[in-house]
């Protein structure tokens, strides 16, 4: 079995020595970096969360009768907060189990408890996966998979291929998938979304070097050297985001073997969030044999939840 080091060695091992350096974003969410997650979703400069929560607000009962499901499915779940809104309109038409899955063993096992308490009659039922493996077998019965808070943005274009490609091949005909996704809008917005005056987004972004520096057991990586950067590319319609070297840095990592420099000024890649415009979002599921049934917004139109049928 791959334990949790040996991949991130391997991401390490794939993406520290490219041009620029990277390292995928699943390694953000360590114990910190989730409550630092948690802390982001309620900054003012993060509409994302609260935009997508008033959607729920407004359309779980639909969702819940277009639907019909008794099984809901969460990928990448977190904490489940504003899935709550769906598990009350579930839970009070039929019987349900909710299946939550991440990669986050501690938030995983916290959220289910707290679920299984509040909601005595849902069967709660949390995996511990990565959703860029292919989705387990899930419970029968009417199935609802979800994807929230705009997750699908942090896969570039050949893992959302992917991705949703093993998410058709999860679900039977006639199951649905609910998909969150943050839309294109003002630049000066998007940035200070992942750039809030708090630093709290900065400190997820630099917490990733501390995740480097104690499970790669490394030498001389300090995170004081690096400064947060977050970017917007016009060109591939995402945010950036970035570390950056605020002097030279030279690091062993022990657990590889390895020496790893990055000199001042220069930059490593930490997450992209993928920003769409719903003509192309709904193509592409479709393209995957997801078939759009319904697509809702908030009011502004920041962000985006769309209900697609399995064909
Ligand atoms: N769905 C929640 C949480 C989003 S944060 C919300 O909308 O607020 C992203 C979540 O995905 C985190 O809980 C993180 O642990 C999880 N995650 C990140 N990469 C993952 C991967 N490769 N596989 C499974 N879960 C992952
Ligand atoms: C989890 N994901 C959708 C967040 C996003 O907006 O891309 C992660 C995040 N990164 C910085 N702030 C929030």
């Amino acid at each position: 079995m791959t334990t949790v080091d040996s991949r991130l060695a391997e991401d390490a091992r794939a993406g520290l020595w490219q041009n620029p350096p990277s390292l995928p974003p699943r390694w953000f969410y360590d114990e910190r970096g989730s409550r630092l997650f948690d802390e982001i979703t309620r900054l003012p400069e993060y509409y994302p969360t609260r935009r997508e929560t008033e959607i729920l607000q407004e359309h779980s009962a639909d969702i819940a009768r277009l639907t019909q499901a008794t099984t809901l499915v969460e990928l990448g779940s977190g904490m489940s907060t504003k899935t709550r809104l769906l598990l009350t309109a579930f839970s009070t038409a039929r019987d349900c189990v909710f299946v939550p899955i991440d990669i986050s063993a501690e938030v995983l096992t916290q959220a289910a408890d707290v679920i299984a308490l509040d909601y005595p009659t849902v069967r709660v039922s949390p995996i511990v996966a990565d959703f860029h493996e292919p989705i387990p077998e899930l419970p029968a019965g009417r199935r609802l998979l979800i994807f929230l808070g705009g997750t699908i943005g942090n896969l570039d274009h050949g893992e959302r291929d992917a991705f949703l490609r093993r998410v058709r091949a999860g679900l039977t005909p006639g199951d649905h998938f609910l998909l969150g996704a943050d839309l294109v809008k003002a630049p000066s917005r998007l940035v200070a979304a992942y750039d809030d005056s708090a630093g709290i987004t900065a400190e997820f972004n630099r917490n990733l070097i501390e995740v480097m520096r104690s499970e790669l057991d490394a030498e001389g990586l300090y995170v004081d050297d690096f400064q947060h950067v977050a970017r917007w590319n016009p060109i591939e319609r995402r945010v950036e985001m970035w570390l950056r070297a605020r002097r030279d840095v030279a690091a062993h990592f022990r657990v590889l073997n390895r020496d790893w420099t990055l000199p001042a000024g220069a930059e490593m890649l930490t997450e992209i969030s993928v920003k769409f415009h719903l003509p192309d979002l709904r193509r592409e599921l479709s393209g995957h044999g997801l078939e759009p049934v319904r697509t809702w917004t908030d009011q502004g139109g920041d962000f985006s939840l769309t209900l697609a049928r399995a064909a």
